[in-house]
Order: C-alpha cells, then structure tokens, then sequence
C-alpha cells in the first residue's frame, strides 16, 4: 500500500511567541515537540530556529545544536530553512549548511509575501543549489508560486540532479502573493513539475484543509505544522503542533495512505546515510 509522508514545520520564521504560546521556540520545546509529532505520523523536520528573545536566527552554532540534539531524540530527518527569515542575508542562508542537516528547504523564485518580499534571485538560488551538490544535502524544492516551477526546470537542466538523485518538491500555497491554495491551482501546478518527481503540498492558514485534501486525493504528500496554520478550526487556536501532525496521519489511513515511518521516507527521499 502506497504510504504518505507527512512534515511537521513547528516554528516558521513568522508567529510570535508572545503572542502564540504554543509556538516551540527554545532546543528543549523543538526536541520536545519533534518526539511527539514522531509518534503522531511525521517522518521529516522542517525547522526554523529562535534566538534567546524568540527572535528567528540562522546561527550557526544553534543550528549545528539543533540538528545533533533532534537526531539524538528523534529519527526524524532533519530539514533546515535556508529560506530564514525575510531579514536573513544570502550569506546566512548559504551557510546554514554548514550545520550539516539531512535535508534543506531550497525556494525556487522570489515571492511577494504578505507586505514583505521573500527574495530568492536566479543566482542565489543556483549557489545553493550547487552547495547542496557538494555537501550531500538533499533539497527539497519550495515552489509558491507556477514561475518557481520553471526555476525548477531550469535548475535541473542548467546543473543535473539533486544529491541523492531523487526530485522531491513541497507545494506552499495560500501565501498573501503566491499561488492560491485551491485544487484548481494544485493541479495545475502538480502538471507541471519534473517527470519522475514526487511533491507534497502545504495551505497556508485557512487554506489547508483544502490543500491537504486536495494533496490526498492527487497522490502527494503532506507538510503541517504552526509554521503554516496557526488556527486548528476556526476560532480554535492550535494547541501543539502534535494535533496537526494526528489529523493528517487520520486523513491519511482513511485515504488508504498511512503515514510513511523515518526509515521509510529515508528511502523514498533518498537521503545518503551518514
Ligand atoms: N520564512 C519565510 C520567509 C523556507 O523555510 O525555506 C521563508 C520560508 C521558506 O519559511
Ligand atoms: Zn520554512
């Protein structure tokens, strides 16, 4: 039986803890929440890390920490942002690798985002492109918009294929500025990526049940988390990242689709052992 993989991305660069308690934002919070979002269904980590005052940060000695100390608790593959913060300089961003994670998050394409612009020029998404070549970090393409997926064809025919060999893309709809989070648009846009590739696909706010239905229905994969929705129903705050990560695990077995264990999406993704 075909299985689904599910990220959790518990923190984002966005919320405000004050603001949003749940939000995990220290080591002890992420571990703490990386456990129980494991045992819910989630085999991958998309993480963005906070600085003492809950700020988001690319340090690297707290990244380096971060991946030793989810790979300690956890089998999760660890996936770090090298989208940041809207703030957060190319540079930082190119040197997130060196904090050595299993997977990186790679945006295919600059994105009006919200009031803000989250700038992903041709030349620096090609050097981190060919960063994750060389350090064997597997990239996962993050496509917000149809004109990313072109980038993508663009970067695979300019430079081959990604460590590991496998293409897989994660579909970021319903930002204020990208793609709408609808199924017309999923479909669309699912048409349009590599042969071969596989996808999964997350709504921002009150897009994601859409999107996740969607995504179920079309084959993909799932990504959850307070990264991406903040309200579990509405009116109803998320409590932990947990409850999203077990709706999608539900939606999943009742789609004949459960939840593909840390081994498993290791394979799928192929990511080199370490
Ligand atoms: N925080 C956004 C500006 C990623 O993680 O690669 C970018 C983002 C994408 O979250
Ligand atoms: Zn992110």
């Amino acid at each position: 039986m075909a299985s689904t993989l599910i990220t959790v991305a518990p923190t984002g660069a966005e919320a405000d803890k004050a603001a949003v308690p749940a939000l995990p934002v220290t080591l002890d919070e992420l571990v703490g929440t990386a456990k129980e979002c494991e045992a819910a269904g989630a085999a991958v980590i998309h993480v963005h890390i906070r600085d003492e005052a809950a700020r988001p940060t690319l340090d690297r000695g707290r990244l380096t920490a971060t991946v030793a100390a989810l790979r300690e608790g956890t089998d999760l593959i660890v996936q770090l942002s090298t989208g940041g913060a809207v703030t957060d300089s190319f540079a930082d961003r190119l040197a997130v690798l060196d904090a050595a994670p299993d997977a990186c998050s790679l945006t295919c394409g600059t994105v009006n985002f919200g009031v803000d612009v989250f700038s992903n020029p041709w030349g620096f998404i090609k050097e981190l492109y060919q960063l994750t070549q060389v350090r064997q970090v597997v990239p996962e393409f993050e496509l917000f918009d149809l004109g990313h997926v072109a980038t993508l064809h663009r970067l695979l025919g300019e430079f081959g294929p990604p460590a590991g060999g496998h293409v897989h893309c994660d579909l970021v709809m319903g930002v204020p500025g990208g793609m709408p989070g609808d199924v017309r648009t999923l479909a669309a846009a699912v048409a349009a990526l590599p042969d071969g590739a596989t996808w999964s696909a997350t709504g921002i706010g009150r897009t994601t049940l859409p999107v996740l239905f969607g995504a179920l229905g079309a084959g993909g994969h799932l990504r959850v988390g307070m990264e991406d929705t903040l309200s579990f129903a509405r009116g109803r705050p998320v409590a932990r990242n947990a409850e999203l990560v077990e709706r999608a695990a539900e939606l999943a077995r009742l789609a004949q689709r459960p939840p593909m264990r840390p081994a498993e999406a290791r394979a799928f993704l192929a990511i080199p052992a370490r």
